[in-house]
């Protein structure tokens, strides 16, 4: 529907343009405004909640005019836009984001002040947006920023889930998952009832002539509407704002179906809008980790059939031909959630538009690029042929056929490798057959990346191997992965963000991060380092006040605190580090009282969730939890050691405890990591890290130096032979791991059943994470970390070193390389504000 304005009443539109607040009284205004209209309430009932609400709206005022513009612009340059679909985002909490970003900060700090509040308290009332698991979805929310930042057409394509990833208590030790029901009040979206689509579930294929020619039809089963929500997403010091958009799910045909409803089936049509509903309830919380479950199959086809619906009606209002395609969208599969969408769209390019195969496989094969996350087995999907033809009859189709000319092809190439077929098969050859989802989209894509370079040499040469062969090296490329400065080092640490500026020339370093490289001038200069020590301590009691106020353990800040959060897993191997402090707690107990004297103080800081079907990750959790409640009040240890685990790590409290660590964990079996990302953050907040040589660890090691980092542990290439010589060689137990074992077996952690599992897993069940392999080593490199730590000034030196060699790890410098090698866009010029 043509809505927009004829030319002669354009005029009343240009005279009454918006303008946004630019001062503070400007900014009082739109509160007390917001208070009083929008939320109804007045100075008589403002409480922080109603602050912090009447303030995200202000800001969000701002930034949707800054949207229209954006939009208008691109849709008026028509050049190349990106779509980033993730069935994650993680994007934690928006207005002291969109504050700094907008740049307004101080004088909405000034404003809230003159109005009754303190700022810091008003951006507390935020609930994080935790529509991801970890990782992946904090990349996705990282990308946007920069990709905002840098001005690049660009939009994000998720899902509006109800419900974001659980909130996690700890009762009695345990995890207990509690329901994150997040969109009470968001002032962060916009509901965009008009736009919306009609998604189709099951049905049946038929073929019918139409022109004399023989197309597939796909009809009948269930339609579901896909609602679009846009999240506005404003880049740095610019005004350019992006668009993320989620799809929420609800009945198709309006609130009832009315033929039921007046037939007296109340219930029932009620329960059918339900059932519709249910699409995008909720966030599966899983990390690294496919489980198969139909509902998420759908989730997937839903969004990625809307998404596609929208990007396909954008490409068309420009009247181009269908093969200009490619030059005006790329797609990005953030894994391989969103394979689905290379289906679908060859499916709209020759049962809807009527392109030949080829043609329309060529504009496909052109459109996407596949980024995979991980090499673990257990997380790559497939899903049963049988269930893909059941809810997407059509697609099973159109994949049998994809799988056809691809082996064709393959089988001419390689005449004499019966098994390659076997091997490269979209479809397994199993009972019940499976779709492979990432051959699917490697054959899809014209570029499939890992995010290290270790990772990406690993797809090479291990579970992508034959498509390496097929198609060339050149299809394989790496983009190392990379974090906001701006929310990771400006807004998580505003006073270390501003002691840099001011040593850097001014801020311009949070858009270009290798000036960071100026600081090492003043590594010797003594005010500064005592600047320095200064803020990473200020950091370290607001994170002990935290752990007072929330587990009731006091933690003396001069302790050394050495922090791993992150989800829980057996290849992160939380394990190995709780082992680790229980080595040190025997230790320390096996000394008198004069060799204790001596020793240095130390907090181990644990946080993360594990999945809620993960046992192996709850037991993980509980011995935490046992040895915490041993150790922390065990009078002959006092400071020296205290053990916390921190309840429901998410991002805004990852913003608090990055810049208070002095060591971090990174400390994954060797190849498992695909990248990690907070050890980006943890050394860009003037941390060092202590890691195995795995993921971007290995990069970090290459910039900031050996010596400013503490490596330990087997290397990849030996991870293989070591496993087999558990199972097939006889494998024995570390000594000192054997001690730990034994006190656990003891009951000096509590009922000692609890724990056998994780003990047999090293010593019965082949140690498959090298735990015991690696203790040793482990153990060693935290005794350099302590003789490190003693000698504070050089310690300081170390973290100032670091930080200014951390400039590679921006995401600005991740997008510009996806741009570059993989999407072929280009920034779109703007003003500033
Ligand atoms: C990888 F496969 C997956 C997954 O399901 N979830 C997830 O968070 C992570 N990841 C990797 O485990 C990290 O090493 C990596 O840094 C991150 O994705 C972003 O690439």
């Amino acid at each position: 529907v043509e809505a927009s304005i004829p030319e002669p009443q354009r005029e009343a539109w240009k005279r009454n343009q918006i303008t946004s607040f630019v001062d503070k009284d400007g900014f009082e205004q739109e509160v007390v405004r917001h208070v009083e209209t929008t939320l109804a309430r007045s100075m008589f009932n403002c409480d922080e909640i109603a602050a912090y609400s009447a303030t995200s709206l202000a800001f969000r005022d701002r930034l949707i005019t800054h949207w229209n513009k954006t939009q208008q612009r691109q849709t008026y340059r028509d050049t190349k836009r990106v779509y980033y679909l993730s069935l994650e985002f993680l994007m934690g909490r928006a207005l002291d984001n969109a504050m700094l970003n907008v740049g307004l900060k101080d004088i909405a700090k000034d404003g809230l002040s003159e109005l009754g509040f303190r700022i810091e308290d008003v951006i507390k009332q935020e609930h994080d947006a935790a529509l991801g698991n970890g990782g992946l979805g904090r990349l996705a929310a990282c990308f946007l920023d920069s990709l905002a930042t840098l001005n690049y057409p660009a939009w994000g394509y998720g899902l509006r889930y109800r419900y974001g990833i659980f909130k996690q208590e700890i009762i009695d030790g345990y995890q207990v998952e509690v329901p994150d029901y997040w969109l009470d009040f968001n002032p962060w979206e916009f509901p965009r009832h008009d736009v919306t689509v009609d998604i189709q579930f099951f049905g049946q294929v038929s073929k019918k002539t139409i022109d004399g020619k023989s197309m597939c039809m796909w009809e009948g089963g269930e339609i579901v509407q896909a609602v679009a929500y846009d999240v506005p997403i404003p880049g740095y010091d610019t005004s350019t704002t992006n668009n993320l958009r989620l799809w929420s799910s609800k009945a198709s045909g309006g609130e009832f179906d009315f033929q039921k409803f007046n037939s007296g089936d109340y219930e029932s049509s009620v329960a059918e809008q339900q059932r519709a509903e249910t699409i995008s309830a909720v966030l599966y919380p899983n990390d690294n980790l496919e489980r198969g479950k139909e509902l998420r199959l759908k989730q997937q086809y839903f969004w990625v059939a809307a998404s596609l619906y929208d990007i396909v009606r954008r490409f068309k209002k420009s009247k181009r031909q269908w093969k200009e395609f490619p030059d005006q969208v790329a797609i990005q599969l953030n894994d391989t959630h969103p394979t689905l969408a290379i289906v679908e769209l060859q499916r709209i390019l020759i049962d809807i538009e009527g392109l030949p195969w080829d043609d329309a496989w060529e504009i496909v094969t052109s459109t996407f690029g596949y980024t995979n996350h991980t090499v673990l087995p257990e997380a790559l999907e497939k899903w049963p042929v049988g269930l893909v033809q059941h809810l997407l009859p059509r697609h099973l189709q159109i994949i049998y056929d994809i799988n056809l000319y691809f082996l064709q092809g393959v089988e001419k190439a390689f005449p004499d490798d019966r098994d390659m077929l076997r091997r490269v098969s979209i479809i397994e050859e199993s009972q019940p057959k499976m779709v492979r989802m990432a051959f699917l989209a490697i054959v899809g894509s014209h570029k499939v990346n890992g995010v290290a370079e270790l990772h990406s040499d690993l797809i090479k040469t291990t579970i992508f191997k034959d498509f390496v062969k097929i198609y060339g090296v050149d299809k394989f490329t790496n983009v190392t992965n990379g974090i906001t400065p701006r929310r990771w080092l400006h807004q998580a640490n505003p006073r270390l963000s501003e002691l840099i500026a001011s040593r850097c020339g001014g801020n311009a370093f949070l858009t270009d991060l290798t000036l960071l490289s100026q600081l090492e001038r003043h590594v010797d200069d003594k005010q500064f380092r005592k600047e320095w020590a200064e803020i990473k301590y200020a950091n370290k009691v607001r994170l002990a006040k935290h752990i007072k106020d929330t587990t009731g353990v006091v933690v003396n800040p001069a302790s050394l605190f050495d922090v791993q959060v992150k989800r829980i897993h057996e290849y992160k191997r939380q394990q190995l580090n709780v082992f680790g402090v229980i080595h040190r707690y025997l230790s320390l107990k096996a000394m008198t009282p004069e060799q204790r004297k001596k020793q240095l103080p130390r907090v181990s800081i644990f946080g993360g969730k594990a999945a809620p079907g993960y046992w192996m990750a709850k037991q993980i959790i509980h011995l935490v939890n046992s040895v915490g409640a041993v150790v922390n009040k065990d009078e002959d240890i006092g400071d020296l050691l205290k053990v916390i685990f921190l309840e429901d790590y998410n991002v805004s409290k990852a913003e608090m405890i990055c810049p208070a660590s002095d060591i971090s964990e990174h400390i994954s079996t060797a190849g498992t990591e695909a990248s990690g990302t907070s050890n980006m953050k943890f050394v860009l907040n003037g941390g060092l890290i202590i890691g195995t040589c795995d993921g971007a660890n290995i990069e970090i090691t290459r910039e900031v130096g050996e010596s400013n980092i503490f490596l330990f542990g087997n290397l990849s290439e030996d991870v293989e032979d070591l496993r087999h010589a558990h199972t097939y060689g006889s494998h024995t137990i570390d000594p000192d791991l054997d001690k730990v074992f034994n006190e656990i077996e003891k009951g000096t952690f509590g009922t000692p059943h609890d724990f056998s599992a994780m003990i047999a897993a090293v010593r019965h069940h082949g140690d498959y994470y090298l735990v015991s392999d690696d203790f040793r080593s482990y153990i060693e490199a935290h005794q350099l970390v302590d003789e490190a730590y003693r000698n504070q000034d050089d310690w300081i030196a170390k973290c100032i070193t670091a930080v200014s060699r951390m400039g590679f790890f921006t995401s600005d410098r991740c997008i510009e390389e996806y741009a570059e090698e993989i999407w072929n866009v280009e920034p779109l010029a703007v003003d500033r504000h």
